[in-house]
Parts: structure tokens; C-alpha cells; sequence
């Protein structure tokens, strides 16, 4: 269905499951094993024999898989490490006033990759969030599923790859109360990453006062800002491709051309609504997205170069005709993005979300006047104690 003019609203929100979801979370905090179990046969008609996947299962599972599959997996792999190996930080150290200070990057020790399930399987997914976290040096990767009959062999190998402890072929918002309380079988992470339904969202919501998250990450989507020099073919299919995840997906569409945004119009097809938009220029264009702030956007124009110092708000931007599904899978940067608006204060997953700036001092030699600055604040607030513990040592 085509709309014009610029989208209004998001169009799905986790607030109308908070209730039924704080009841998950609240049963498996209590009941642990025993309401994994029963959820996951209550809401996704599975009855599991047991919390793990067996290490056999997951070697059998993993042989399965068609060896040019295993080989762009491989391909991908590679592409991914490289872009997360550039961005990894360094520990940064100076000083000043005779002070010495730093930041030391240190990896989470625990980390819970969720995979969504249903209709299809993500193992690029899993790759997306676990390749970061290995390169960032996280300890102990575990990786929660919903299994449907069998573990999907991609899924098994990619998490052969990245050394994952455990396989809990649990889904839904009780899979991440799991993770983040614990239960006997599950083990407690310190974060949980990865995108699903309303249900997991809502989790993910609920649970972020007690463990980490890496944001909120709602349905797919796109903004494509195209030119009179953008393949028209090539844009509806861009825009069918983010539609292919459900009718949620927010799909936007804004040009300075009539003409491109005509021939678009009469390619799109499928269930998605569809938003075309006019622009009088391609910096107006920008500012519609920027107002937006997608998940993807991409700047389908001969301006692209020019025009990206000018975006402010994209979980990730592609130049030109490269296609934003190449995100998706094998660019190198991350899928999993901002949703939601959120994209006006984070950036997609990277090597960051597994690490942490542990901040250090030594200020031993420091400059008198230091210490005294600090004293005269600290009881300026009332916190003399503060203040003579530092007096004490700079006299
Ligand atoms: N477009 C999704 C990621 C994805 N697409 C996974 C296909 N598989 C969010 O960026
Ligand atoms: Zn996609």
C-alpha cells in the first residue's frame, strides 16, 4: 500500500505486553527451570527435554550444512572481524597537574546473544552480535534460540565458531529473564544483545535495570533517499527487501525527483505500506531523514560523498547503489541497529557494547593545588570528611 508524505508514527509498541511480560519475567525470577520448561511449552508449543543442546547435537547439526553456505559464512566471518578489528580501541593513557589518569578497555566477562526464531532463523544475526563480542574479549558467550523441531545447522556452526558455551533452545521474553537472573540450568550474563519480537523487546525493557542490553531494537527500518540517477528496479527492491521482515517494517522513501518517485511507485509490491515522499532538494531530503532518524538509511544518489556529513540521525548509511541488505549480511558493520528513534543517540552494535572504560589514577605526585580544589568543593557540599581525607595527604 502506497502513502505519501512522511510517516507520522513508529508503528508497533511493546507498552501493550508490559503486563503479560512482567509475569514472565516475574515466574522464571521465581521458578527458574521449572517455568522455562512450562513457558516454552505454554507459548511456543515445545516441550523441551532439556535447557542445553547437546555439544552432539550441535557437531551433527553443524555437518549439515551446505558447504557453499559454510564457505560465505566463512567469507562473511572475515569481512566482519576486519571492520570490528578497526574500530577496537585502544587503552588511552596522559596526564596532568602532575596527575596521572587512563581508561583501560576491559571485556564483559558474560554476554547472552539472543537469536530470534519463528518463521526463519538469523544465524547472521548471531554472527553480528557474537563476532564483536569475541574480537572485544568477552569470556563466555551463551546463546539463547527458540528451537522448533531442529537447530538450525548454520546456527550450529556459527556457534561453533564463535566458541559459545551453552545453546538454550529457549525464545521469547522468558528467555531473557533467564539470562538475566539465571536459573539452575541457565547461566547469568552481564549484557544481553540481539534483536526480536514485541515479546523479547519488552523483556529486554524490563530486565535492562539488572543487566546490560544493547538497546531496544524494534521492526526493521529504511529510509532511501534517491535521485534521478537511482535504478528504480533496484530501490523497490531495496525497499520490498526491509518489507520481507513483516508489515511493521517502516519503509520510507523520499526524492527530489517525481519521476523516480512515480516509476517506484508502480514497481512496489507486497502487504508493506509504503511511504513515498517528495523533497524540493536532496539536502531537504536529508533533514526528512534526519527527522526520522532510521535504522537504515541509504543515500541512493551521484551526492551520496557530499550528502553524508550532513546526516545526524542513522543507525547505518550505504553510499550509492550499494544495497542496504549487503548490511544485512556481509558489508562489514553491524545489522543490528538502532529502531525506534533510537537512532538519534546510539550507533549500531560494535566492539563497544562488549567492552567497558575502566577509568585509573595516580595521583600521588599530584599539585597541591589539585588537592586543594578539590577540598574547598567537597566542603563547599557539606562532605568534609571527603575533604580531609585529601588534606591529609597533600599538606
Ligand atoms: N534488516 C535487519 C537485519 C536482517 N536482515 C537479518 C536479514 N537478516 C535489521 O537490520
Ligand atoms: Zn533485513
Amino acid at each position: 500500500m502506497i502513502k505519501r508524505g512522511l510517516p507520522t508514527r513508529r508503528v508497533q509498541s511493546f507498552s501493550e505486553v508490559l503486563n503479560k511480560v512482567n509475569e514472565i519475567v516475574g515466574r522464571v525470577k521465581r521458578e527458574g527451570d521449572l517455568a522455562l520448561m512450562e513457558l516454552t511449552y505454554e507459548l511456543d508449543k515445545v516441550k523441551l527435554e532439556s535447557l542445553i543442546l547437546d555439544e552432539e547435537v550441535i557437531e551433527a547439526r553443524s555437518g549439515l550444512l551446505p558447504r557453499e553456505v559454510r564457505s560465505s559464512i566463512d567469507l562473511i566471518w572475515e569481512q566482519l572481524t576486519s571492520f570490528h578489528e578497526l574500530i577496537k580501541p585502544p587503552s588511552l593513557g596522559g596526564g596532568n597537574r602532575n596527575v596521572e589518569y587512563g581508561i583501560l578497555w576491559r571485556p564483559l566477562d558474560r554476554v547472552g546473544i539472543y537469536v530470534p526464531g519463528g518463521k526463519r532463523s538469523y544465524p547472521s544475526t548471531l554472527m553480528m552480535a557474537g563476532i564483536p563480542a569475541v574480537i572485544a574479549g568477552v569470556g563466555e558467550i551463551y546463546v539463547a534460540t527458540p528451537v522448533k523441531g531442529d537447530l538450525d545447522p548454520a546456527t550450529a556452526y556459527i556457534s561453533k565458531k564463535l566458541k559459545v558455551k551453552r545453546i538454550y533452545p529457549v525464545g521469547g521474553a522468558q528467555a531473557i529473564a533467564a539470562l538475566a537472573y539465571g536459573t539452575e540450568t541457565v547461566q547469568r550474563v552481564d549484557k544481553i544483545v540481539g534483536p526480536g519480537n514485541v515479546y523479547v523487546q519488552a523483556a529486554k525493557f524490563i530486565v535492562s535495570g539488572d543487566v546490560g542490553i544493547d538497546g531496544i531494537e524494534g521492526p526493521t527500518e529504511l529510509v532511501v533517499i534517491a535521485d534521478e540517477t537511482a535504478d528504480p528496479k533496484s530501490v523497490a527492491l531495496d525497499l520490498m527487501a526491509q518489507g520481507e521482515h513483516g508489515n511493521s517494517s517502516l519503509l520510507v522513501l523520499i526524492s527530489n525527483s517525481d519521476e523516480v518517485l512515480e516509476k517506484v511507485s508502480g514497481l512496489l509490491q507486497g502487504d508493506n505500506e509504503f511511504y513515498l515522499v517528495k523533497a524540493n532538494t536532496l539536502d531537504e531530503a536529508v533533514e526528512m531523514a534526519n527527522g526520522i532518524a532510521p535504522e537504515h538509511l541509504s543515500l541512493y544518489t551521484s551526492r551520496a560523498r557530499e550528502l553524508l556529513p550532513k546526516v545526524r540521525n542513522a543507525g547505518a548509511v550505504t553510499l550509492g547503489k550499494t544495497p542496504p541488505a549487503l548490511i544485512d549480511y556481509s558489508a562489514g558493520p553491524d545489522h543490528i541497529l538502532p529502531t525506534n528513534g533510537w537512532a538519534r543517540f546510539r550507533g549500531g552494535v560494535t566492539v563497544y557494547d562488549f567492552l567497558k572504560a575502566i577509568s585509573y589514577v595516580n595521583a600521588v605526585d599530584a599539585d597541591k593545588e589539585l588537592a586543594e580544589s578539590a577540598r574547598t568543593l567537597a566542603e563547599y557540599e557539606g562532605f568534609s570528611i571527603h575533604g580531609r581525607s585529601i588534606g591529609v595527604r597533600y599538606e
